[in-house]
This record gives C-alpha cells, structure tokens and sequence, in this order.
C-alpha cells in the first residue's frame, strides 16, 4: 500500500490525519477510505483513489469530464430541491485549486466527498433494490440528455466498440503471448461462433434511430451508491468512462452483473444464469423514465444490447487472459478465465431467453 499520508495533506490539511484502509471491489482503480479528525473532534471520511493512468491516459480530461459532469448534475439536483452532496460525486480540489494530485511517482490521485450511510452491492439483495437501480440508470442518462457532448473526451476510445473488442480478442489468440490459448479452446470457439454479433449494437450507433447519448459506460450494481435507510440508488458513481455511447449498453451492462443470479467470477457454473425476474424489474424501473426519451429502436434494442455488452465483457476478460492479466486487476490464479465463463454462461442463457425479455421491454414500452 502506497504511503497515504503526504498524499491526503495535498487535500486536506487543518484537520488530523487519522488512517485509511482500502476500499471497495472496483477492477480498476485503487481507492482508500481516508479518516480525519476535525478540530472540534467529529470524525469524517473522504475517498481517495489513484487513478489507472495505464488504463486511463489522459487523467487530467477524464478529471475535467467529471467535474463537469457533476456540476452540470448538481445544477438538476439542487432546481429538484435534491441534496447536492449525496445525489452525485463532490470533487474535493487540492489546496492549490487542482481536480487531482500529480505525485513524483506519475501517480494521479483525487479525492471525493464519502457519500455515508450508503452500501454497494456485488450481487443484488433483491428485486426492489433492483428497480430502484432500473431507475437511477435512466434518471442518470435523462439528467444528462442535454449535457454538450463536446464537452467531454473520450477517456477510453472505443472503450464499447464490440467489433474493435472482437478484433482484439483474435490478435491475443494469434500471438498467444502467455501460452494460454490451447487451455481455452472451448471460450475461443464460443466466441468465434458468435462473431457476428459484435456488430449488432455498433453498426446502427449514430443513426438517427440509435443517436449517441452521454453514458455512463460501467453501469455495474457497485457503482450505485444505495441509501441504507431508504433502499434508494442516490448516487451514480464511478465516472471515469461517462462518454457519449449506446443507451443500450449501459442498460445491459447492468443486466449483466446485477441480473445474475451469481457473482461475476463464481467458479460454479451451475449457480449461473440471468434472472428473468430481475431482468424485469430492471426493465420496468429504467423504462419507467428512460421510455420518455428513447427512440422505438433504443427501446427494442435494449435485450439485445444486454447480450452484446455481457459478450463484449467475456470477450475483454477472455483477451486480458490470454494477454497475461494486464488489464483487470486480479486476485487469483484464473480469475479472468472464471471471469469469462460466467459472462458466456450468461450469454447462453440470454440467447435461450431472449424472446422473453424482448416481450418483458414491449411491456414497459
Ligand atoms: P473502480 O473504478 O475501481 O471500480 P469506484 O469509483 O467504483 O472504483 O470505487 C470503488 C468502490 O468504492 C465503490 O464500489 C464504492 O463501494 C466505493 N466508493 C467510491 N466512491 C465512493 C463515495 N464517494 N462514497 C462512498 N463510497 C464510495
Ligand atoms: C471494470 O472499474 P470497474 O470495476 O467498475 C471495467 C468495466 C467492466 C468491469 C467488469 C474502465 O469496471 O468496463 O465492465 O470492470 N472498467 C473499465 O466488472 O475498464
Ligand atoms: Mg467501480
């Protein structure tokens, strides 16, 4: 663990230093729950995380993209007569006025107001909790729909582009760095039989029936802060990767992780498969804002881009793999390759139940 406390004295500095522990399950970056003392000796928490500057390479836009993007959701918030505080992220600038710390290692660091009294789920608790998720996703997209797309980089490029995805799993097949690629046969042939549909989503984003919206890009069930007291999404967290993109992506990405009925790196199978129940009460807490402003092809897409983005996943764990375990952090031997299965299990299943979840979208319509 990378020394914290001349790091948090760049932030914050009248009141004591009392320690931090990591924090959270995230892949990406390092985050730590920070604990001060104020003089009058209330105790208080602050986020710090480091950011992924091999995953992210231009820390200082995608810091300038959140910043925008949360003032511009705390203008919306406060004219709803919303708490300001705990309805998005607070940027807490350094005490020279800057959106991140640069440290003499290269690192970038930031820091964000601790949303208390809030939990994250790896797995959904239950179907209520589900559509209260359904809900903040499409309440987060419809605040952002008139957000200027030109304000915002691309903090990841193609970070979504299935077909660029598909290409680079074959390249990590082909080179085969790790000597992996004959252990995984069966993962490389489901996806090669499924090539096809990398373009499904793709090829018609930009259209007029499917335009670009800004997105949140990782709509994972840890990245929705939920009220332990009302059981209510408050905050949308984790906004390094809101970027202009597929309103149906982030509604799948969501239905891939918290629709499961097992964690994302569950070793047995069998506990695998996405959850009808849960699917529709996604659906209907989405749709219940999302239907005023998605187009009829957005709005049919939406099953399909739910296979698509839980595919593309199983695709990055399966190339990152292959690649050696360079980009998601892992935390054992295999971890990617498990990581890969559930989300292929899951696209079997999906493609088993997709008729119904299209009529479960129709429904909701
Ligand atoms: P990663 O990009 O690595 O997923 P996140 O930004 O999602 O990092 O943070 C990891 C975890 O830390 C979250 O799942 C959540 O539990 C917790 N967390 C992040 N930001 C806050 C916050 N402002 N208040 C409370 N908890 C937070
Ligand atoms: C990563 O940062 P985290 O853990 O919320 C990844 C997502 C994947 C997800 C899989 C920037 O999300 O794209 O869907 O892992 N984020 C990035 O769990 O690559
Ligand atoms: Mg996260």
């Amino acid at each position: 663990m990378p020394e914290i406390m001349p790091i948090v004295t760049q932030f914050i500095d009248d009141d004591l230093y009392l320690h931090s522990i990591p924090y959270g399950e995230g892949h990406i970056n390092d985050t730590f729950s920070v604990c001060f003392q104020k003089p009058d000796l209330n105790i208080y928490r602050m986020i710090l995380q480091r950011i992924n500057h091999n995953v992210f390479k231009d820390p200082v836009g995608l810091m300038n993209n959140i910043y925008g993007v949360t003032e511009f959701l705390k203008k919306k918030i406060a004219a709803a007569g919303g708490d300001v505080m705990r309805e998005t992220l607070t940027v807490i600038p350094t005490k020279s006025g800057q959106l991140f710390y640069l440290d003499q290692n290269g690192n970038y660091w930031r820091m964000y107001v601790f949303v208390e009294n809030t939990v994250t789920y790896q797995t959904c608790r239950n179907a209520e909790d589900f559509y209260n998720c359904g809900y903040s996703f499409g309440e987060f997209q419809r605040l952002l729909a008139d957000y200027d797309t030109d304000k915002l980089i691309e903090t990841i490029p193609d970070f979504h582009h299935t077909v660029k995805r598909f290409e680079a799993l074959k390249d990590a097949v082909k080179n085969d760095k790790v000597g992996r690629v004959a252990g995984v046969e069966k993962e490389i042939q489901f996806a090669f039989a499924r090539e096809k549909d990398a373009g499904a989503i793709i090829n018609l984003l930009g259209s007029e029936e499917m335009p670009y919206r800004v997105t949140h890009n990782d709509t994972k069930l840890n990245n929705i802060l939920i009220d332990r007291t009302t059981g209510k999404g408050i905050c949308i967290i984790d906004l390094d990767t809101v970027m202009p993109g597929a309103a149906s992506f982030d509604f799948g990405d969501s239905i891939r992780f918290g629709a499961s009925t097992a964690a994302e790196d569950e070793t047995n199978l069998d506990k695998v498969s996405m959850s009808l129940e849960l699917f529709e009460v996604f659906a209907k807490g989405y749709l219940s804002v999302a239907k005023e402003f998605l187009t009829r092809t957005e709005a049919e897409s939406l099953a399909i881009g739910s296979k698509i983005m839980t595919f593309e996943c199983g695709i990055r764990f399966l190339t990152d793999y292959l690649n050696g375990d360079t980009y998601f952090k892992i935390h054992r031997e295999h971890h990617n390759l498990d990581r890969c299965r559930t989300q292929f299990k899951l696209v079997e299943d999906m493609e088993q139940k997709m008729d119904k979840m299209k009529s479960i979208v129709r429904k909701y319509l």
